[in-house]
């Protein structure tokens, strides 16, 4: 029995030694200390062993299967080490590498330039409405004192989508609505995106933005008018900004004119930036046409009015002193960073 048992124990421990990996070392310690291992059908046989002799054999099968079993553990762990250090080598981070940049979006100039208008104009107390960009002729054009074969709808040619449906031409559609709902005191900005059959070059496009504001209330005059449209050139380009008016013709508007304001650049003296001018034209404005007031159903006898239309391009053109529009509609990541 004791040569058995040493003939067993130098074997396993061989085989352990010898096995390769965790499965062949798992196969080794079931062929031995398994239900139906070799060590396993020793001790069943203890029974044949005489009584006096069996504490003695025990503890010898006891030994060798304690030498085993450290000898399994020893391997196992060892296994398993390697398994580690391989793991841990192909999955290795360098924590001195330079992090991935994030690449941080920011508001297209046009967007800047309309939050700014907004906010001045929000600061004087009018209310930003928006409305269709697909709008009915009476809206865009009727209701405006623009009727139909009135030369203005050349100048303003659009798309059609019916005889009567259009892409508007100017925001002001927006407003002959809120004219035609609300009862004056009425005091709201409408920004939103225009239509002109145009071709595309530096300054035009057959799709831009408008940013029109219309004031009506009792007792507004053309005062009223200069004042405010002051007040706004100063927030947006500086306190010592002057403005000028000078007389022009819009259909919906009567006195009209279109306000200059001092150049920024050179503050009147004349620059390249000015075409030498020292003026810089910035809107178009002047009284609701009496037509138009009526036309809504407000009483012209009553009520007076101004309005106003901004180009949104052209401030955003001024501000950052680009000089070709199509760039704001490219979409060239390169350029539009810089703002
Ligand atoms: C321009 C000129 C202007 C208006 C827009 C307006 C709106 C109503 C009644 C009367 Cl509801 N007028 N808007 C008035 C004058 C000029 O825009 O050159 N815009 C870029």
């Amino acid at each position: 029995m004791k040569e058995q048992l040493e003939q067993l124990k130098a074997q396993a421990l061989k085989k352990i030694e010898e096995s390769k990996d965790l499965n062949a070392l798992n196969d080794v310690r079931v062929s031995i200390l398994g239900k139906k291992g070799e060590l396993t059908n020793i001790l069943k046989s203890m029974k044949d062993v005489a009584k006096e002799d069996r504490p003695k054999v025990g503890a010898m099968v006891n030994d060798v299967r304690e030498a085993i079993e450290e000898k399994l553990r020893i391997r196992k762990e060892a296994f398993e080490a390697a398994v580690l250090e391989v793991k841990m080598a192909s999955e290795a981070i360098d924590v001195t590498l330079p992090a991935k940049k994030q690449a941080e979006g920011h508001n297209h100039p046009n967007t800047v330039a309309l939050n700014e208008l907004k906010r001045i104009f929000i600061g004087l107390g009018y209310e930003v409405v928006d409305g269709p960009e697909i709008e009915y002729d009476y809206y865009n054009f009727e209701a405006l004192n623009i009727p139909a074969n009135h030369p203005a709808k050349d100048e303003q040619d659009t798309f059609y989508i019916t005889d009567n449906i259009l892409l508007r031409t100017q925001t002001s559609s927006v407003q002959a609505r809120i004219m035609e709902k609300g009862k004056p005191p009425i005091r709201v900005v409408s920004p939103g995106r225009v239509f002109r059959a145009d071709e595309v070059d530096a300054t035009h496009s057959p799709s831009f933005h408008q940013v029109e504001g219309l004031v009506i209330d009792k007792n507004i005059t053309f005062s009223d008018l200069k004042g405010t449209l002051a007040q706004f050139a100063r927030d947006l380009f500086g306190e010592d900004t002057k403005v000028k008016f000078r007389p022009h013709h819009f259909p919906f508007t009567e006195p009209s004119a279109e306000m200059d304001v001092t150049c920024f650049k050179c503050h009147g003296k004349g620059c390249r930036f000015c075409k030498n001018e020292g003026w810089i034209e910035i809107l178009g404005c002047g009284m609701v046409h009496p037509n138009v007031l009526r036309m809504s159903g407000i009483d012209p006898e009553e009520y007076t009015g101004f309005a106003f239309g901004v180009g949104l391009e052209r401030i955003a053109l001024l501000k950052y002193e680009i000089d070709d529009m199509r760039l704001l509609y490219e979409n060239d990541a390169r350029f539009l960073k810089q703002f």
